[in-house]
């Protein structure tokens, strides 16, 4: 090439990749010319490659106009450059903004079954007056559920219908009175303890899960009277549903209770007015009692010429429907968050 071949494509090198660095887009893009035209292999390295061509009297002047022209290219890169990338960090902040006052995402807290509330709130109530906790197995032998109770042999709430057996001798436990029963075996009276927990029977309808709750209570002292039991119901009901609300003994009978007695109170969803809940009577019936039998205290270990006691059940899904007004025992069993979150 002649010298005025190479200064007129130096030019127009020039005009060329200054129009493109100004179109540039992006600062990747930029450097992506940068290459094309300053680079060792770009366009204006190849170009000066034909200055070796020259005679050595064009040389200096041509090789100072490639300076100025690979001068006024960096310039207008470093321009671009710092162009682009202003706009880009601009936009990023836009794009990656937080707004702080936004609510944060909801962070769910666990809360207490139900069923474990309304256990510790009698555990509290009755621990007040003394009573506290014992626990024993699912899986009770046949003693200690029925015999030791005195259920006899053919008892009906010993029948297959009821009961599920392990094998001939091991039952999964059909009430928590097995826990009191081992209580009295093991410690020194008095007692008083409370048995709540899981029981079993075989049944199962709108109304009656096989897997329930209950929890009951033993006292166990030298002089031990109905009146003593009509008071500790009393002051329970009392506390756990509020003041104000009558109770009612009702003649009944449990093999392993004699006097036995059914506690009624007026309705606390209605304070016995009459309501779907105690089905318009006024009343509703939250559990059994009575006088520990003199059989049971014998079978369990102890003197009944020197010992007596009272004794008491609850359903536990039986007082939270009361207690809660909840209209369908399955609710406790499905873990339906919109009825458990209720109860945080
Ligand atoms: C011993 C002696 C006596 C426990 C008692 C009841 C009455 C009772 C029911 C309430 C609702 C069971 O869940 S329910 O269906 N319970 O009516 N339970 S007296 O008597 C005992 C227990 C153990 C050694």
């Amino acid at each position: 090439m002649e010298k005025s071949e190479i200064v007129q494509s130096a030019k127009s090198i020039e005009k060329q990749a200054i129009t493109e660095f100004s179109n540039a887009p992006s600062s990747r893009d930029l450097y992506d010319l940068k290459v094309k035209y300053l680079g060792k292999q770009g366009a204006l390295s190849m170009l000066m490659r034909e200055l070796g061509k020259l005679g050595a009297g064009d040389r200096p002047a041509v090789g100072q106009m490639f300076n100025e022209v690979k001068n006024r290219l960096e310039d207008a890169y470093a321009r671009r450059e710092t162009e682009l990338k202003t706009q880009e960090v601009n936009a990023a902040i836009e794009r990656e903004k937080l707004d702080l006052t936004l609510p944060g995402p909801k962070i769910a807290s666990g809360a207490a079954h139900p069923i474990s509330l309304v256990i510790s709130q009698i555990v509290e109530i009755l621990g007040r007056i003394g009573y506290s906790v014992r626990q024993g197995p699912l899986i009770e032998s046949d003693r200690h559920n029925f015999t030791a109770l005195n259920i006899p042999e053919d008892h009906p709430s010993r029948d297959l219908q009821d009961t599920f057996y392990i094998d001939d001798r091991h039952v999964l436990r059909t009430h928590t009175s097995p826990v009191q029963v081992r209580t009295m075996e093991n410690e020194k009276p008095p007692l008083r303890i409370l048995a709540p927990g899981s029981v079993f029977r075989c049944d199962s309808d709108a109304s009656h899960s096989p897997n329930f709750h209950q929890i009951e209570g033993l006292l166990i002292d030298q002089k031990v009277s109905m009146a003593d039991l009509r008071g500790t119901i009393s002051y329970f009901v009392d506390e756990f549903f509020g003041p104000g609300l009558k109770k009612r003994f009702r003649p009944s009978f449990f093999p392993f209770t004699e006097p036995s007695a059914e506690v009624d109170c007026s309705c606390p969803i209605c304070r016995g007015k009459g309501c779907r809940m105690c089905k318009q009577s006024g009343w509703i019936e939250i559990g059994g009692s009575g006088l520990v039998n003199p059989k049971v205290i014998q079978a369990c270990g102890l003197n009944p010429d020197e010992w007596q006691g009272f004794a008491f059940g609850f359903g536990v899904e039986r007082m939270a429907i009361i207690k809660y007004a909840v209209d369908d025992i399955r609710l406790f069993s499905e873990n339906d968050l919109r009825f458990l979150e209720q109860f945080q």
